[in-house]
């Protein structure tokens, strides 16, 4: 599934990769190609610019955080942007009413009738006790193909054979469904091969005469823009409640999947990924931009550093160094600082396929551990008064800390240079975290 539009995300972001941070000019450059691709995806110019347009503008005012490389900053914020774009979150149907009544709608050939087989068997397997209606008068093929499918998911079918009026088919089952104590009714109508305006009144009478308490709009995904162009039109006619999306199991470009949320305002509820009958998947918008980015791993990197790096502990301590007066205790909270992020690493470690990530961050829990010792050793006045650590105290701390005369002085000699850094306001201070990084 959108292997293409992967493939050319991941080009655009190689743009960034060596780059120390993100500007206005590595970010417009990436923003373009990554435009370029999802145009050839078949995304609406209007949708395609909105979304780059906003990429860019959040991924300018990201903080940099020492723990994750700009690509990776980039990649949250477009996991994130492609999921708003999708509705964020997955949508439940309704189902109201005794029976509640689930119309089915769409262009022919899209699926709609597999889709109503499907839905059946998930409404029952949670428990509920569905109808099928078979409201497609026009193909008498039509009606036996849904009564194969509800014998598959032990579903019972309602049609009327000769009956050529929809409404009144669609009515009569609901009389039946009350008799026989089924509350779902879905229904199944006719398609035409495009719009046509006798298809379309005749589902709004259906609409009119059942209520439905979901209106669903299915929508082959292979289709791109003109499934686009499909679910508007529907929608200025039925005002329908969600789209079903199709044959994503083909090699769709995945235009359909980004654009119709942002043209109609209303959720995609289901995909469609076989013609079998449990190939029915509740739409999980960001389980779907973790897929287009095929970078899972990375987003929740971020997601992970973003919650560790406190920005306000951050600027204290830039605070208290511009007034000369950072010690050893700011600089123990910032190595636990530092730590937290490197539980990242074990978290990471876990994801399959994230070893190429994990060598990004050297640290780990034992990283710090005679540094935490030898500050551990000291005086609660020594870690307040750096200055006063001579010879003989620092002596001390070897002995008190189990650690080696050397290993005490290249702290105190690593403090001083930190110190030094953290002068520079909270670019020193991110400085100094990512140079603690790196210390052994
Ligand atoms: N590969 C694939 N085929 C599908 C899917 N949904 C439907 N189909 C096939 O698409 C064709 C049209 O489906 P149908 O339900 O009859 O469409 P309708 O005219 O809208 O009722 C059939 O051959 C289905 O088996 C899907 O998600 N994946
Ligand atoms: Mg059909």
């Amino acid at each position: 599934m959108f292997e293409n539009l992967q493939t050319k995300i991941e080009r655009a972001f190689k743009t960034l990769k060596g780059e120390g941070r993100i500007t206005e000019i590595n970010v417009a450059e990436t923003m373009k190609e990554i435009r370029k691709a999802l145009l050839d995806a078949d995304v609406s110019y209007k949708v395609a610019k909105n979304f780059t347009d906003e990429v860019k503008q959040k991924a300018l005012g990201q903080n940099v955080l020492t723990a994750v490389k700009p690509g990776q900053m980039l990649t949250k914020v477009m996991h994130d942007e492609l999921a708003a774009l999708m509705g964020s979150k997955a949508t439940d149907i309704h189902l109201k009413g005794s029976p509640a009544v689930v119309l089915v709608t769409g262009l022919q050939g899209s699926g709609k009738t597999t889709f109503t087989g499907k839905l059946a068997l998930q409404l029952r397997k949670n428990g509920r006790t569905p109808l099928l209606v078979a409201a497609d008068v026009y193909r008498p093929a039509a009606i036996e193909q849904l009564k194969i499918l509800g014998t598959q998911v032990e579903v019972p079918v309602y049609a009327e054979e000769g009956n050529q009026n929809p409404v009144q088919i669609a009515k009569n089952a609901i009389d039946f469904a009350r008799r026989n104590s089924c509350d779902a009714v879905i229904v199944d109508t006719a398609g035409r091969l495009a719009i046509d305006e006798v298809m379309m009144k005749e589902i709004e009478a259906v609409k009119k005469a059942v209520q439905p308490s979901e209106t669903l709009f299915v929508v082959d995904a292979m289709t791109g823009q003109d499934a686009v162009n499909t679910a508007k039109e529907f929608n200025d006619r039925l005002n329908f409640d969600g789209v079903v999306l199709t044959k994503l199991d083909g090699d769709t470009r995945g235009g359909a999947a980004l654009s119709i949320r942002a043209v109609v305002q209303k959720p995609i509820k289901f995909m469609s990924v076989s013609e079998k009958m449990d190939g029915l998947l509740v739409f999980h918008p960001e389980r779907m931009a973790d897929r287009i980015l095929g970078m899972g791993d990375v987003v929740s990197l971020v997601e992970r550093a973003q919650e560790q790096f406190d920005e306000a502990e951050a600027r204290r301590i830039s605070k208290r160094a511009a007034k000369n007066q950072f010690d050893y205790n700011d600089f123990l909270h910032q190595i636990k600082q530092v730590q937290k992020m490197g539980n990242v690493k074990d978290l990471i470690a876990m994801v399959p396929g994230a070893a190429k990530m994990t060598k990004d961050i050297d640290v780990d829990d034992n990283t710090f551990k005679g540094v935490e010792a030898i500050i551990g050793s000291m005086t609660p006045h020594e870690r307040e008064n750096p200055d006063v650590l001579n010879g003989s105290r620092r002596k001390r701390l070897a002995l008190g800390s189990g650690r080696s005369i050397e290993e005490v002085n290249r702290l105190t000699k690593q403090f001083d240079e930190i110190r030094k850094m953290t002068k520079g306001g909270s670019a020193g201070i991110k400085n100094m975290m990512s140079r603690m990084q790196g210390m052994r």
